[in-house]
C-alpha cells in the first residue's frame, strides 16, 4: 500500500482547495454516494434522524423475508419513501458532481486530440466517451434517483432504483412514477405481485454495475467518499479496492470507519463542500 502521510496516522487533510487541485488534475476520478447526498434535499437517511419507518430499521423492511411476510407492509414504506422523493430537488451537492463530470468528460485523457482516431466509445453512452470510461465514474447506494435528475450520465446504480418495478412472477420490468401508488401492492399485467426494483439485503448486486464500479474504483487516482456511513457492503468494499492505488477523500459531517485511512476528510454537509471542491 504505497499511501501518502496520512496512512501513517498524521491525519488527514482537511483543505478544500488542496482537494480541489487533486480533483482537477486527475484523469481517474471515482465517487461513491450514500444517503447522505440527498439529505440535504429532505430525503431521511437511513441511520441518521427520520430514518426509522413506523419504528422499522430500513434492514427490517429492504429483505426478499419482509416482502414475503408482508409485501403491503413493505410497499407502504416504499410508497411513502417514493412520495418524500417526489418532492425532494436535487441539491447543490449533486449538482456539484453533475458539473465535475461534464468537465472531466470535456478534459478526458481518453478524448482523443483532433487529429488522432478516438478512444473506444463507452456502450451505454456513444455520445459521452469519457463517461463511465474510468475518467470519472459516479457510483451510488441511492434508488432516490437525485443523481439523474441533477444531470448526472453514465451513473453507477449499485442498488437499484425506487422508480422502477419488477414482476416476481415474469420478471417484466417497468419505470412506475405514480404516487401514491395505486392499487398497493401493485400487480403486474400477468397478475402476479411487483417487487420495487431495488437491491435488498441478501441480494446481490447487478452484475454489470458491480463490474464497473469495481472497474472505476481500481483505476482511480482519487476516490471520493461522499454522506454514506460506509458500513454496508459490498459497496463500502469499493473504497478498500480504490485505497490500492488511490488517495481517499471524505465528505460527511460525522465520522466514518474510513476516517484513519483517508488523505482528505472534509467534515460538513456535502451541498456545502461539493460546490467548493468541484469547481
Ligand atoms: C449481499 C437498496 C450477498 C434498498 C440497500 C460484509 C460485512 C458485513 C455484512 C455484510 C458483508 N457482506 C454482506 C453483508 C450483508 C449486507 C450488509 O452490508 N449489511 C450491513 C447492514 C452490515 N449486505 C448485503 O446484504 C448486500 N448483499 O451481500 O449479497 C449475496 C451474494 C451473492 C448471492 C447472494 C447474496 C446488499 C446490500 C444492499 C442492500 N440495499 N438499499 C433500499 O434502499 O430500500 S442498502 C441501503 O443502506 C443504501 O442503499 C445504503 O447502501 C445503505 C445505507 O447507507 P448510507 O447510504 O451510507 O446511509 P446511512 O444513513 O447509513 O448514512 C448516511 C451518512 O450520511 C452518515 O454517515 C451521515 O453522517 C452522512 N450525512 C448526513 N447528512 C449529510 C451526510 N453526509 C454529507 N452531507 C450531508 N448533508
Ligand atoms: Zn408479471
Amino acid at each position: 500500500m504505497n499511501h501518502t502521510s496520512s496512512s501513517t496516522g498524521h491525519g488527514a487533510r482537511s483543505d478544500a482547495e488542496g482537494l480541489r487541485e487533486v480533483l482537477a488534475r486527475s484523469d481517474f476520478v471515482a465517487v461513491l454516494t450514500g444517503a447522505g447526498i440527498s439529505a440535504e434535499s429532505g430525503v431521511p437517511t437511513f441511520r441518521g434522524p427520520g430514518g426509522l419507518w413506523r419504528n422499522w430499521r430500513p434492514e427490517d423492511l429492504a429483505t426478499p423475508e419482509a416482502f414475503a411476510h408482508d409485501p403491503r407492509l413493505v410497499w407502504e414504506w416504499y410508497d411513502w419513501r417514493r412520495s418524500l422523493i417526489r418532492k425532494a430537488e436535487p441539491n447543490l451537492g449533486h449538482r456539484a458532481l453533475a458539473k465535475l463530470e461534464s468537465r472531466k468528460a470535456g478534459q478526458s485523457p481518453l478524448r482523443a486530440p483532433a487529429n488522432q482516431t478516438p478512444a473506444p466509445q463507452c456502450s451505454e453512452r456513444p455520445e459521452h466517451p469519457a463517461v463511465g470510461q474510468g475518467c470519472f465514474t459516479l457510483i451510488t447506494q441511492n434508488v432516490d434517483g437525485l443523481h439523474e435528475r441533477a444531470g448526472s450520465q453514465g451513473l453507477v446504480k449499485l442498488h437499484g432504483d425506487i422508480w422502477r418495478l419488477c414482476c416476481v412472477g415474469c420478471g417484466l420490468t417497468e419505470r412506475n412514477e405514480q404516487v401514491p401508488l395505486d392499487p398497493l401492492p401493485p400487480r403486474c399485467r400477468c397478475g402476479t405481485l411487483m417487487r420495487p426494483g431495488v437491491v435488498w439485503f441478501g441480494e446481490p448486486l447487478p452484475e454489470d454495475e458491480w463490474r464497473r464500479a469495481v472497474e472505476a474504483s481500481r483505476r482511480a487516482q482519487i476516490f471520493l467518499l461522499v454522506g454514506t456511513s460506509a458500513v454496508v457492503y459490498p459497496a463500502a468494499g469499493l473504497a478498500e479496492l480504490a485505497l490500492a492505488g488511490a488517495r481517499l477523500a471524505i465528505v460527511n459531517p460525522e465520522p466514518t470507519p474510513f476516517d484513519h485511512l483517508a488523505d482528505w476528510v472534509l467534515g460538513g454537509p456535502a451541498g456545502e463542500i461539493l460546490p467548493q471542491v468541484c469547481q
